[in-house]
């Protein structure tokens, strides 16, 4: 299942605790104060971590403790500080606290301290002064902090197919990927979104998302709603698929770039490849010419099904992507 959505409680380490304790030495009656310092209390590190595509560990797993400090030691000795916890998330990983967004965590390796652990308390053995040589208290350790989270995966695809559902969209990724999303004869077959690596010759690869089929209202949460159009925000291409073996395609596809628009403007100045889909039906071949007419764009006539124009379509999408 893919995961995009997850919500998390995470607690630095509680600093250690000063300690109260006085040298005892042999032929000393009464030993000077010499308790320690507690150690620092871990740090809760996120990071991001290319080997990993989904939120899917947190959906196991909510809450992130990281170690305490120790506590201080006799002979002024220091407790040791608690290990920070390292927190891996896919790049692309948004981080909000109460929504509003923390960081977003978008290249591999990119960091981020969200909790600090707590400061170690003080010993008796710093406490000593001229006027009270033998102090009998000491510091308790601070708290770390902790945090309610919530962690929110953009994909980092940078291909987005998009089109009515049963337009044929899973289909397509399908057929030029090791993805293998549901492909059904219904409408809103896809619920979740899907990512393939479209590998091309020589080497070259590029990352293509499937998502829900969108419908008119969408943004307003019509259909499967507006949730996973976030993932194509940050594609540098939209394929816009549209099934041409169904009535009036050139109106359906200006009402989606509508759909997109109300959604976010900036989804239609990102480039756009036309695909008419389903080109090996006889009702796709006569409204084909019209189309085109109306639309006065160009247009990649593709059979998703049969493969027919599949691949010149990846060689246009790689060439705007790269
Ligand atoms: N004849 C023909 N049928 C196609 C073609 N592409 C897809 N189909 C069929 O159209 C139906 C819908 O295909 P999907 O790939 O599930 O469509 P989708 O756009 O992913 O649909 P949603 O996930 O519901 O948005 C299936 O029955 C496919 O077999 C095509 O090129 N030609
Ligand atoms: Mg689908």
């Amino acid at each position: 299942m893919f995961i995009d959505r997850v919500d998390i409680f995470v607690k630095a380490g509680d600093g250690g605790n000063g300690v109260v304790a006085f040298r005892r030495e042999k032929f000393v009656p009464r030993g000077g104060p010499s308790g320690g310092d507690g150690g620092k209390g871990g740090d809760i590190i996120i990071k991001a971590d290319r080997h990993l595509r989904t939120l899917l560990d947190f959906q196991y797993r909510h809450h992130f403790r990281a170690q305490k400090g120790e506590n201080g030691k006799g002979n002024k000795q220091t407790g040791k500080d608690g290990t920070d916890l390292i927190l891996k998330v896919p790049p692309g990983t948004l981080i909000e606290e109460e929504e509003e967004i923390l960081i977003d965590l978008v290249k591999n390796e990119d960091s981020f301290l969200i909790v600090k652990g707590g400061k170690g308390g003080r010993g008796n053995a710093r406490f000593a002064t001229s006027v009270n040589q033998a102090p009998k208290y000491s510091e308790k350790g601070e708290k770390g902090e902790e945090k309610r989270l919530t962690l929110e995966l953009k994909l980092i695809a940078e291909a987005g197919l998009i089109g009515e559902p049963n337009s044929g969209k899973s289909t397509l990724l399908s057929k030029v990927s090791a993805a293998r999303p549901k492909v059904a004869d219904y409408p809103f077959t896809t619920l979740e979104p899907t990512l393939g690596v479209v590998k091309l010759e020589e080497g070259e690869s590029f990352v293509l998302a499937d998502i829900p089929g969108l419908i008119e209202g969408a943004h307003k949460g019509a259909g499967l709603g507006d949730e996973f159009l976030r993932h194509i925000e940050r594609t540098k291409v939209l394929v816009h698929l549209i099934d041409l073996a169904e009535p009036n395609p050139a109106q359906r596809y200006f009402q989606l770039r509508n759909e997109l628009k109300l959604y976010n403007p900036l989804l239609l100045e990102k480039p756009e490849i036309l695909v008419a889909n389903k080109m090996d039906l006889l009702e796709a071949k006569e409204n084909l010419k019209n189309f085109k007419k109306e639309i006065k764009k160009e247009v990649i006539p593709i059979s998703a099904l049969t493969g027919k124009g599949v691949k010149e379509l990846i060689w246009k999408v790689w060439k705007e992507i790269s």
